[in-house]
């Protein structure tokens, strides 16, 4: 922003509440502080993911003085009134808005966050990732800023360019998945990660030359993520159901914990993984993953499906290339999957070109 947010409402602090689930929301989280830091302004973080971020406005109504920048994170009918409470209520204290977001907004969600006083800024755009747009609108001119953006681009569009990018994001799904198991406060816990990109950007934390993370627990809790995920990769791979609808493979295979469905899926979708005893798979033209709790994540191996229609089948969506929708609690894996090949046999509005 080219006005200085403090000279009129004498703003002292900066709290960013920003998204705990990936390399983007702790990238833009790391922006947000950096461009604190520029303005002299004391910083706090709140990192979230949904169904808990509606907690964080109770503690934004108690802000006096204070910028509230939110990234990558979107707001729907379910949390947009406590959002609102919240923000009002600081506002009327002294406090800005400033929400940096890719998700979709309802008009309602958009107008009524443009309804709050102070000057509130929103800006949503779905070609960017959150830290390329926290990057733009905060820290434009920062080489370190520029240098988080690329790599959050690198890991939300799952292009795996960047090497430290692909580590990044070990690195924060073994750290979340530590903390979800050991009931650990997501924000304490991340903070360290937050801390080294904002104080010097990825070179805070990793070194390029030997391509390893400077801190040697997080190195070696990496190669002991990526050890452990492999093997788990190689069993619910194993246990896969294959079934040919109008045309395309349909692959159905169980997520283990500790495995992201975009881990899944990228492994799966590269057929030098597919080798099962001898026996050569081909790549899926549709992979689905099914979590413990009955959760459902679409990925594609090839063009030829829509994994945000397949997912609208099942109560989800998302984009033609990445979608999650659900099924409901199961204990008979076999079952679901006759389930699901049947609903998918009945429709072919999720094969491309249809
Ligand atoms: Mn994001």
């Amino acid at each position: 922003m080219s006005e200085t947010p403090g000279a009129k409402t004498k703003l002292t602090s900066l709290l960013s509440i920003s998204h705990d689930k990936d390399v983007d929301g702790l990238n833009a989280a790391a922006i947000v502080w950096r461009y604190a830091k520029s303005k002299g302004l004391k910083f706090d973080m709140i990192l979230a993911d949904y169904g808990s971020f509606d907690q964080a406005f109770s503690k934004v109504a108690k802000r006096r003085h204070t910028l509230i920048v939110i990234t990558d994170l979107g707001t729907d009918e379910n949390s947009l009134t406590l959002a609102i409470d919240g923000l009002s209520q600081a506002v009327a204290q002294g406090c800005r808005v400033v929400w940096l977001d890719h998700h979709r907004w309802s008009k309602e969600a958009v107008d009524a966050v443009l309804s709050l006083k102070n000057n509130p800024v929103l800006k949503v755009n779905h070609d960017y990732c959150a830290a390329e747009i926290a990057h733009k609108v905060l820290m434009p001119r920062d080489e370190t800023c520029a240098e988080l953006a690329r790599i959050a681009h690198d890991t939300d569009f799952n292009l795996r360019e960047i090497e430290a990018a692909v580590a990044l994001t070990d690195l924060v799904s073994v750290t979340r998945f530590a903390a979800i198991n050991k009931k650990l406060d997501m924000s304490a816990t991340l903070l360290p990660i937050v801390a080294g990109l904002a104080e010097k950007g990825i070179v805070g934390i990793w070194d390029d030359k030997t391509k390893q993370f400077k801190d040697s627990v997080m190195e070696q809790q990496v190669r002991e993520y990526r050890k452990e995920r492999l093997k788990k990769m190689k069993k619910a791979l194993a246990g896969h159901c294959d079934q040919v609808l109008h045309d395309r493979l349909v692959r159905i295979v169980e997520i283990p914990t500790g495995v992201t469905t975009t881990d899944l899926g990228t492994y799966l979708a590269d057929e030098k993984n597919l080798n099962i005893e001898g026996h050569e798979l081909k790549v899926a033209d549709l992979l689905i993953t099914v979590s413990q709790g009955g959760l459902l994540g679409f990925r594609r191996g090839t063009e030829s499906t829509l994994c945000n229609v397949a997912a609208g089948l099942f109560n989800g969506g998302g984009h033609p290339y990445a979608a999650g929708g659900e099924y409901g609690m199961y204990d008979n894996f076999q079952a679901v999957c006759d389930d699901i090949f049947l609903t998918l046999s009945k429709n072919k509005t999720w094969i491309a070109g249809t």
